[in-house]
């Protein structure tokens, strides 16, 4: 019975980490100072143009800084060719200035050509978009997220599902679209990953705040950018099926009494 129990959890343990997006970069923006953006998990450092460190931060805390874009900056990550991940996950912080016009959020290999992923607001709008490309027309992707308010921090993910081919949008931790794209991603890995703008021009800039940007291989969960969302992560699948499992072993033993 205890054999079954254990083998029973730990099949769902392993079977839970097989399909667990697993972070490749994260960008803080803790430093406070320099050019130099970090990326927490040692993988590839982006190069600050322009913005300035602010105190203003979502989460809050000492030490604790944010990014400020005021139109003409941008943080590049490199080649695209080190994200162009098939199924991935970006989660940002946003506090927008200003969202009369397009503006690159953030770009993994976007171009005009229908290619790569970009977020960012619609012209005019204040609706947030999600534009995942297959290299087609027809099957170009806008996932229209919502609202996005001004001067206020908003917590914004976008997930594509490079099997099913499902791109997902989400606000403050609360889905707000889903898209079926025709093909996977087609990137242009010639081109930058760029926080702050787009991947194929050095306008449509940002204007406003960027904290906390993650990019993960592979799909989050709603549970798991809910939590984001908040600041927190989901407690680790292994320690609460385990607890389950010293549960039911320890209510075994006392019935057996
Ligand atoms: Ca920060």
């Amino acid at each position: 019975m205890y054999v079954k129990i254990i083998l029973t959890g730990l099949f769902l343990v392993i079977g839970i980490s097989a399909h667990a997006a697993i972070l490749r970069s994260e960008y803080l923006f803790n430093e406070g100072f320099g050019t130099t953006a970090t990326d927490g998990t040692g993988n590839l450092d982006g190069v600050i143009s322009g913005a300035a460190y602010s105190s203003d931060t979502p989460l809050g805390g000492s030490g604790n800084f944010a990014l400020s874009f005021d139109g003409d900056d941008v943080v590049n990550i490199g080649s695209s060719a080190n994200l162009a991940f098939p199924s991935i996950s970006i989660e940002v912080w946003v506090n927008p200035e200003d969202v009369t016009n397009n503006k690159g959020i953030f770009a993994i290999g976007q171009s005009s050509s229908n290619v790569g992923l970009i977020i960012g607001p619609r012209s005019g709008v204040n609706v947030l978009v999600g534009q995942v490309g297959d290299g087609t027309n027809d099957s170009f992707l806008n996932v229209h997220g919502g609202v996005l308010p001004l001067n206020e921090w908003s917590h914004i993910a976008l997930t594509f599902d490079g099997v099913t081919n499902t791109a997902r949008m989400y606000v403050n931790g609360v889905q707000t679209s889903e898209f079926l794209q025709n093909n996977p991603i087609s990137y242009r890995e010639d081109l930058p990953a760029v926080i702050g703008g787009f991947s194929d021009r050095s306008t449509l800039r940002w204007i406003g705040l960027i904290d906390d940007v993650r990019i993960f291989e592979g799909v989050r969960t709603d549970t798991e950018i809910l939590f984001a969302s908040t600041g927190t992560s989901v407690p680790e699948p292994s320690t609460w099926l385990l607890s389950f499992i010293a549960f039911l072993s320890v209510r075994r033993i006392f019935r057996a009494r």
